[in-house]
Order: structure tokens, then C-alpha cells, then sequence
């Protein structure tokens, strides 16, 4: 059968359709995919008359989605919609929006196989684990998802054809995205990862956690460095330094067998003084831990870090210490915390001498601790259809002088790389009338991080020239950017191509902030 994945531009490269084309291809089907906007998109569609159309989508699109599938559906009557990812695996009543005919909950690999087979052969929809199906009268077949896959080497090498037959803005680019891992052990309140497996799949860390052997990964990188440009990797491994054993052989292999710079993300409650030689070793260049908050109630009681400070500071100091780019995530406008509280998260951040400081506006995602714990304290917070698709210019939940917070968000990297601008912003975030001024500065001064961080990176790439230097960097991506802007209007479609390209593995893309 022909399968078509639908899905928007994104900051990087989409991992998961890639995953669902290596299952399907090995099935003997056909996959495809094509990036939104696309001005020939009937023209598209119509021309490769897919069976099965796929989408995979996060909280904050899936209305966009809607609207874009009863157009497909529109040209193509008799094709069958599906979609996956983390917004219908925490509210799987998505299904009962017009065109969509089926949903899966959680991972697909398994289920999209057992669907487009079923499809096929005439089989039943019905009863398909983790798919819910929606049959021609309108009635809703829910059923449990199917055991987690534990050797995920068995998945294969994810399609990357996929995507970087269908947009050169994902083949050229020289740093690639890569993912080792599948779940997570923490269970802090914000993130899907405990609702995942506590409440869609009902399993404990033993089964939820689970990784791919170095073999595998070296593997992929070796194909991905053979058949695309390649020189730089950005891991996406939500704690890359899970595992001693891994780490150790990792560190031993890849610098022989890849030998290419790379980035990832650490849990400082989990990194020893030996992780961070290991992963300099091995070629890392930056490291982002997240402090979420400074505030000891915040981080642990509220947003489950299960961390303290002591091991949020020793793990920036063995960062620094390795002369690695230290970057940070935080989270501003908690529920029942105050702008205290937040100007505490600057300090810590100032303190631990963060290179690259990142913040964002809490949001409390669907099915997440959060999300009941901020009902229970009495803030109201946006329905799904409301949220934004970004979680940076403003809160999703009414916060006492909301402004006050995402003011304070626009200062925040500024205030924590220049501490002395500290003692103005008490006052600076109260005045809304400027909330346009700072959001500007804040971008300015984001084009600014983002800057050194490709400075960092050109240099591990081993890339010299005017281009590379960091006023000629700063200055092209501002005036670029700012005609973006202005020309969006006129040329929309083009203008968000260009904009993505421009973003393409910037910092505040790869850790989710504001691009
Ligand atoms: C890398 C990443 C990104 C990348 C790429 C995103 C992408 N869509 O691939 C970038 C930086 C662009 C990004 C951006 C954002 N992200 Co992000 N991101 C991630 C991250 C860390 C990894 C995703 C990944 O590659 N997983 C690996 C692949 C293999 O798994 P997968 O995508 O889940 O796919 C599997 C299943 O979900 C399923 N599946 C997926 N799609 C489909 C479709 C069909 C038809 C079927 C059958 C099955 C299926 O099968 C796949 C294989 O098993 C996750 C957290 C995580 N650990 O997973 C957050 C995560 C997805 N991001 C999140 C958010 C909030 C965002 C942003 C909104 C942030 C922002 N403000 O801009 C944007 C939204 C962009 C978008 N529209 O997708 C949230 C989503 C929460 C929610 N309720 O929706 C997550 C879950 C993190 C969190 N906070 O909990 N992100
Ligand atoms: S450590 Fe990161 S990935 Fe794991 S649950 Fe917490 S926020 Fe999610």
C-alpha cells in the first residue's frame, strides 16, 4: 500500500515517521512523506494517491491538522487517516474530530504495520492494539496498546530517505539528528514521560526504559556519515548519561569509528565527575542540564526533579570545569510560585556560569501531574484547543500579573550572562506597555547566543571564513530574519521554509525554546 506522511516544517528533523517508514518498508509498503506548506501540495498528493494518509503531531498543531486532513481528504475521498504521536497518545478523543478515521496511542512501529496490513487484506480495524478506530457509522473501537518492544535494535535503522528525500533543507544540513534511547526513569510532573507510562501503558521503569546498543547507534551514524553530510550530531536522548556501561563503551567507540563533535542533554542528578570525561572523550562540545527552578518546593514538590541544588551546581561546575558550553532549560510561572522564585532561577543560573541559559513559560501538557496539580491549586488554565504552539511568549495559565512572567522570560538570558542588569528588572517587568521592547531585545539578544553557540560549533566542524565569524553570523541571520518577517506576509510559504532553514539546529530549537 502507499502511505503518505503530511507533516509541518519543523526546527529538526522528525525522528518518528522515519521509525514508522523502516516498519512499514520492511512490511513491503510504500512511504512518502511531504513538508507543510508546500504550494503543490494537490498537486503532490493527488500524483502519488496514497491509501493511508499519516500524521504525528504534538499538543498546540492538532487543530491545524484537522483542518489540513479534511482538505486532503477533499482531493482524496477514499483515503484513510491516521494519526500518532504525543498529542492523541494523552487525549485520544482527537478521534472523534471530522476525517480522522484512526488514532494510535503511544509508539507505532508494531501498530501502523498491523493497520495498513488489515487495510489491505480487507481485515478488521477494530481490534488492533494500540490503535483506536473510528468505523464508517461513527462508532469508537479502543483497544490496549501491545507490550513495549525491549530490543529496540530489533526496530532496524530508522528511514531517513523519508524525510531528506522530501525536504534538502533536512539532507544538506551538516548536523543530524540522532536518538538512542526510549523512555525515561524521572517522572517530573511537566513532561509526558510519566503519564506515558503510568497511565497509557501501566509498566514500570524496567520495561519502560529502554536503549539501543552502541553497535546499533554506531551503525547508523556510519550509514548516515556514508549516504548524507555530516559533521556534527545532536543527540536527543532525553538523559544521555543513563548508563555507566553505555556511556563507557560509547566513548571508547565513537570517537574511532565516528569521530565527530556532538551535543547532548545530561541529568544532573545522575552525572559523575566520570561522565563528563568520558562524554569529552568522546567528543562533546556542550552539555544542557535542566534547573527547571532555583526553588527547592518548585523543583522537587511541584515539578518532580527529584534534584537538589548541590547536584545541579556540581554538575554545571564539572561541565565548566571540562571547558564544555554549558546550557541550561528552565521553567518560569509555575504554579503557586512568585517572581521571587523566579529571580532565584536567574541567581542559580548566574551562579553556575551558564553559557547558553534557556527558559521557557511552564505550560501543563494534557494527562501531566501538572496540569491536575495546577486545577488543584486554583489557577485555570487553557483548554487544548487553545494552547499555543509555542511555549515561550505566553503562559497557558492565569498567573496574578501573568505580564510580570513573561517579561521577566524575555529578560532572562540577557540578566543571567550580564548579572549586573539584575537589580533593573524588578522594576523594568512590572511596565506592560514594554512588553513588545523586551520581546524584541530578548530576540536580538537570542540571534546573539545563538551566534556563539555556531561559533563553537564551526570551529568542532573543522569550518573557517568570513561567513563564520560571529559578526558576519549575527548580522545575516538579523537582517534575514527581520526580511522574513516583514516579506511572510507576501510570501508566506517560502517565508517559513527560509525560516526553518535559518533555525535549522539552533540551541533554543534543539532544547524546545523559542526559535
Ligand atoms: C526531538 C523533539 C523535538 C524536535 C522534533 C519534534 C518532532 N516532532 O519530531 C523539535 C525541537 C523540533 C521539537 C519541537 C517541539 N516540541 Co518536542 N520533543 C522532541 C523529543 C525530545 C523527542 C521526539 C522524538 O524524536 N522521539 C523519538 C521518536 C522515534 O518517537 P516519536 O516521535 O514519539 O514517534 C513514535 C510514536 O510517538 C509513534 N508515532 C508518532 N507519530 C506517529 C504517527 C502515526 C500515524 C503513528 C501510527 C504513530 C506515530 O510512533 C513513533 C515510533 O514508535 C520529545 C520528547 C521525547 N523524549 O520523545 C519532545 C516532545 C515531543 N516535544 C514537545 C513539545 C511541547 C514541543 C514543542 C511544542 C515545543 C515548542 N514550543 O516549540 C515543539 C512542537 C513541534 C512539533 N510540531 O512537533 C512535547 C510534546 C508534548 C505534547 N503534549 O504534545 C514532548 C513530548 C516533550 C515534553 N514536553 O514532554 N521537539
Ligand atoms: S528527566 Fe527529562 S525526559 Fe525524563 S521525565 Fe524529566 S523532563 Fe522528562
Amino acid at each position: 500500500m502507499k502511505v503518505l506522511f503530511l507533516g509541518p516544517y519543523l526546527g529538526q528533523e522528525p525522528l518518528g515517521p522515519m521509525c514508522l517508514s523502516t516498519a512499514l518498508k520492511r512490511a513491503g509498503h510504500q512511504t512518502r512523506m511531504i513538508f507543510m506548506p508546500d504550494s503543490h501540495l494537490e498537486a503532490k498528493v493527488r500524483s502519488y494517491d496514497p491509501d493511508v494518509v499519516c500524521y504525528s503531531f504534538t499538543t498546540g498543531i492538532h487543530m491545524t491538522i484537522v483542518g489540513i486532513n479534511l482538505q486532503v481528504k477533499a482531493w482524496l475521498p477514499d483515503v484513510v487517516s491516521i494519526c500518532g504521536g504525543f498529542h492523541v497518545t494523552v487525549v485520544p478523543e482527537f478521534l472523534s474530530e471530522p476525517g480522522i478515521d484512526a488514532i494510535c496511542r503511544g509508539e507505532g512501529e508494531g501498530a501502523i504495520v498491523d493497520f495498513v496490513n488489515a487495510l489491505e487484506s480487507g481485515g478488521d480495524l477494530r481490534h488492533i492494539p494500540n490503535i483506536h478506530y473510528k468505523d464508517k457509522d461513527g462508532r469508537i473501537w479502543t483497544n490496549e496498546p501491545r507490550p513495549l518492544e525491549q530490543d529496540l535494535d530489533t526496530f532496524g535503522i530508522m528511514d531517513r530517505s523519508l524525510v531528506y528525500d522530501a525536504a534538502d533543507l533536512y539532507r544538506l544540513s551538516e548536523r543530524k539528528v540522532m536518538k538512542t534511547d526510549r523512555g525515561c526513569p524521572m517522572n517530573c510532573s511537566f513532561c509526558f514521560h510519566h503519564a506515558w507510562k503510568k497511565k497509557v501503558y501501566k509498566v514500570t521503569n524496567n520495561e519502560y526504559v529502554r536503549r539501543r546498543s552502541v553497535d546499533h547507534v554506531i551503525e547508523e551514524a556510519k550509514q548516515l556519515k556514508e549516504n548524507y553530510p555530516l559533521t556534527f550530531v545532536h543527540f536527543v536522548d532525553d538523559i544521555f548519561n543513563i548508563s555507566n556501561g553505555w556511556l563507557e563503551e560509547f566513548a571508547e567507540r565513537w570517537p574511532k569509528e565516528i569521530g565527530l563533535p556532538f551535543d547532548c542533554i545530561l541529568m544532573a542528578n545522575m552525572v559523575t565527575e566520570k561522565h563528563i570525561g568520558l562524554l569529552k572523550k568522546a567528543g562533546c562540545i556542550q552539555a544542557r542540564i535542566a534547573f527547571e527552578a532555583a526553588n527547592d518546593h518548585m523543583r522537587n514538590a511541584v515539578m518532580k526533579k527529584n534534584t537538589t541544588r548541590a547536584q545541579l551546581v556540581r554538575a554545571a561546575n564539572h561541565i565548566k570545569g571540562a571547558g564544555m558550553r554549558l546550557a541550561s532549560l528552565n521553567m518560569l510561572g509555575g504554579p503557586g510560585g512568585s517572581i521571587d522564585d523566579d529571580i532565584e532561577t536567574i541567581k542559580l543560573n548566574i551562579e553556575c556560569k551558564v553559557d547558553h541559559p534557556l527558559a521557557s513559560l511552564l505550560q501543563p501538557y494534557p494527562m501531566t501531574d501538572i496540569n491536575d496539580m495546577t486545577r488543584e491549586m486554583g489557577f485555570a488554565t487553557n483548554e487544548w484547543n487553545e494552547f499555543s504552539s509555542l511555549y515561550n511568549r505566553t503562559s497557558s495559565i492565569s498567573l496574578p500579573n501573568r505580564h510580570y512572567y513573561e517579561n521577566l522570560h524575555k529578560f532572562f538570558p540577557i540578566v543571567v550572562r550580564n548579572p549586573w542588569l539584575l537589580p533593573f528588572v524588578r522594576r523594568a517587568i512590572k511596565i506592560k506597555m514594554l512588553s513588545r521592547v523586551y520581546l524584541t531585545m530578548y530576540m536580538l539578544y537570542s540571534e546573539w547566543l545563538v551566534t556563539e553557540q555556531n561559533s563553537m560549533y564551526y570551529a568542532a566542524q573543522g569550518k573557517t571564513g568570513f561567513k563564520t565569524t560571529p559578526l558576519a553570523d549575527f548580522t545575516s541571520r538579523v537582517i534575514t530574519k527581520g526580511f522574513i518577517r516583514l516579506f511572510a506576509v507576501i510570501f508566506g510559504k517560502r517565508a517559513t521554509r527560509l525560516a526553518m532553514k535559518m533555525s535549522l539546529n539552533d540551541e533554543r530549537v534543539n532544547s524546545h525554546q523559542d526559535g
